[in-house]
C-alpha cells in the first residue's frame, strides 16, 4: 500500500512513513515557480537537482551542529526529515541590498551592504502575497504548534539562528568565491522533542547567489523570474545555472585546507588531561595526535619530533602540556613558526606559582596559555577556522547552541519561579 500524504504544495508533497511516525518523507516535484505559482512549467531532472542542493545544504548544516529536520538522502528526489509542525513565517536575511528589499526601501542602492545581517519576516499566506511581518505581529498571531507557543523566546531563537545559518552558508560559498546575497528559510516545530528546527529545504529557490560578488553571473532562481518569455531554450539556461549550483554546493562539504593539532606531553602523567584535548578536537572535526617529550630532559628529541611536523605541509597547532615548570611550550616556541599554545595542567599545591612558567617569557616568544583543555582546544580550532570554513562552521553553530541553551535555561527558571 502506498504510504499516507500529509501534505502537498506548489513544489513537494510529504508522505508518512508508516514504521517511523516521527519521520516523514520529503519529496521533490519537477516543477518551477515563481510569483507565486503565477508561473508554472515543468523542468524535468529539476527534482534531483533541488534533492542535491537540499541534501548537501542541510547536511553541511547538521554536521556543523545546527538543529535541522533533515534526516538522510531516501532518492534522487527525495529525503527523510523529522515530522515538524511548520512555523508559517519565511525568515529573510540578507548582506546585499537587492530584489524586493529595493522596492520596499526606496532610496537604498543595489549593493548596499548590511552589517549586521538584515533581517525580515513575511507571514506565508499566498492570499495576501505573503505580507511583512514585525516581531510584535508575530507575538499578537499567538501560533501555537506541536504544543508549542510561539513567544519572544523561540522568535528571538529562529532570528539567531537565521543569522547562524547565513553565515555558515555565506562562508562555504566564499570557498567558491561566490556571495551568498540574501536567503529565506522555514523553521518547523519537531512534533517528537517540541524542538524549533530548521525545516522544509534549502533549494535554489532559497538564495541569491553572486559568483565573485558580480550579479550579472547569478546562479539563482531570479534568473528564471526575470525569464521574458519561457522557451525550451531559456529554460535550458535555468537548468544549466541549477546544476552549476547543485555541483558546486557538493564542494562546500569538502575541507579546503588541512591541519592538525600536535599536543606534546612531558609526561604520560598528563596523559588524562591530554585527552580532553583530544576529544575537544575531535568534535571540531580536527585530527590530533598525542607525544611524549620533555624539553628539560630530552631537548634534542623535542626538536627532532617538531622537525617531523614541520616537514610536511600540514599546518599544525602545537599544545604544550607540561606541569611545575613548562619548559616545552617556551622551547618549541622558540623554536618554531607554527602557534604554540601552553596548556599547562596545574595542581592545586603550586599550580599558582607554576603558571608563571608559561606567562612570563623571553623576549621573541610569541606562545599563548590556556588553562581549560576544552578551550586550548578551541583556540586552535579558531586558528584552523580562519581558513577552513568546516571547523569555523562548527564554532558558529556552537555558539549559537550556546546561546540558545542559556535562553532555555532561563525561561525554564522564570516559569519554575511563577
Ligand atoms: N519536515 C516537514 N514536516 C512536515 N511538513 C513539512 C516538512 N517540510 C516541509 N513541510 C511542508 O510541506 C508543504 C509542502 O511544501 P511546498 O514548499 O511544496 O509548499 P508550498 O506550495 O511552497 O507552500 P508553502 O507556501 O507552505 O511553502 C509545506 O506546507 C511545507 O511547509
Ligand atoms: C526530532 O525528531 C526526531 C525523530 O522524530 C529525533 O530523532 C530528533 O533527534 C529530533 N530532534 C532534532 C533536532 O531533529
Ligand atoms: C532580529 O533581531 C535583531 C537583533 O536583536 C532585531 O534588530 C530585529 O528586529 C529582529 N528581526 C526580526 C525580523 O524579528
Ligand atoms: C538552482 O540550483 C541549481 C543547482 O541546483 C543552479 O544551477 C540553478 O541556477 C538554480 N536555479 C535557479 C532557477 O535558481
Ligand atoms: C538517489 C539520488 O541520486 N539522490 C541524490 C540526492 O542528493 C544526494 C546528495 O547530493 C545524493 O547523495 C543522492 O545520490
Ligand atoms: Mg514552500
Amino acid at each position: 500500500h502506498s504510504p499516507a500524504k500529509l501534505n502537498e504544495g506548489k513544489t513537494k508533497q510529504i508522505f508518512e512513513l508508516p514504521d517511523q511516525p516521527g519521520l516523514v518523507l520529503v519529496q521533490s516535484m519537477d516543477q518551477i515557480t515563481a510569483g507565486n505559482a503565477v508561473r508554472k512549467d515543468q523542468m524535468e531532472g529539476k527534482a534531483a537537482i533541488a534533492n542535491r542542493t537540499t541534501s548537501s545544504v542541510f547536511k553541511l548544516l547538521q554536521e556543523s551542529g545546527i538543529k535541522t529536520a533533515f534526516v538522510k538522502q531516501h532518492s534522487d528526489t527525495a529525503f527523510v526529515a523529522a515530522r515538524c509542525e511548520m512555523i508559517p513565517i519565511e525568515w529573510v536575511c540578507r548582506r546585499v541590498a537587492t530584489g524586493s528589499f529595493l522596492k520596499r526601501n526606496p532610496g537604498v542602492k543595489e549593493g548596499y551592504r548590511f552589517s549586521p545581517l538584515k533581517m525580515e519576516m513575511f507571514f506565508k499566506d499566498d492570499a495576501n502575497n505573503d505580507p511583512q511581518w514585525s516581531e510584535e505581529q508575530l507575538l499578537a498571531a499567538k501560533f501555537s504548534l506541536a504544543g508549542l507557543a510561539i513567544g519572544q523566546c523561540e522568535v528571538d531563537v529562529m532570528n539567531r539562528s537565521t543569522v547562524a545559518i547565513f553565515e555558515i552558508l555565506e562562508k562555504s560559498w566564499a570557498t567558491q568565491s561566490c556571495t551568498l546575497v540574501d536567503m529565506k528559510i522555514e523553521f518547523g516545530v519537531n512534533v517528537t522533542t517540541q524542538e524549533i528546527v530548521l525545516a522544509d529545504v534549502i533549494d535554489n529557490d532559497s538564495w541569491r547567489l553572486w559568483p565573485a560578488g558580480d550579479r550579472s553571473q547569478q546562479k539563482d532562481k531570479q534568473v528564471y523570474r526575470d525569464l521574458k518569455e519561457v522557451t525550451p531554450e531559456a529554460m535550458q539556461v535555468v537548468k544549466r545555472n541549477f546544476e552549476w549550483v547543485s555541483e558546486r554546493v557538493k564542494l562546500l562539504l569538502e575541507r579546503q585546507a588541512s591541519g592538525r593539532v600536535v599536543v606534546l606531553m612531558g609526561s604520560t602523567s598528563d596523559l588524562a588531561h591530554c585527552e580532553k584535548i583530544r576529544k575537544a578536537c575531535t568534535s571540531y572535526g580536527i585530527p590530533c595526535i598525542l607525544r611524549v617529550t620533555s624539553a628539560h630532559k630530552g631537548p634534542d628529541e623535542t626538536l627532532r619530533i617538531k622537525a617531523e611536523y614541520e616537514g610536511d605541509s600540514v599546518s599544525t597547532v602545537f599544545v604544550a602540556v607540561a606541569g611545575r615548570s613548562n619548559g616545552l611550550g617556551p622551547v618549541m616556541s622558540g623554536n618554531t613558526a607554527y602557534p604554540v599554545i601552553n596548556c599547562p595542567p596545574l595542581t592545586p599545591d603550586w599550580g599558582a606559582q607554576d603558571v608563571w612558567s608559561s606567562l612570563r617569557m623571553p623576549s621573541g616568544l610569541g606562545c599563548s596559555t590556556i588553562l581549560s583543555p576544552e578551550a586550548a582546544a578551541q583556540f586552535a580550532a579558531q586558528i584552523f577556522g580562519l581558513t577552513d570554513h568546516l571547523v569555523w562552521s562548527r564554532l558558529r553553530a556552537s555558539m549559537l547552541n550556546t546561546w540558545v541553551s542559556l535562553k532555555l535555561a532561563d525561561q525554564k527558571l522564570q516559569a519554575c519561579s511563577l
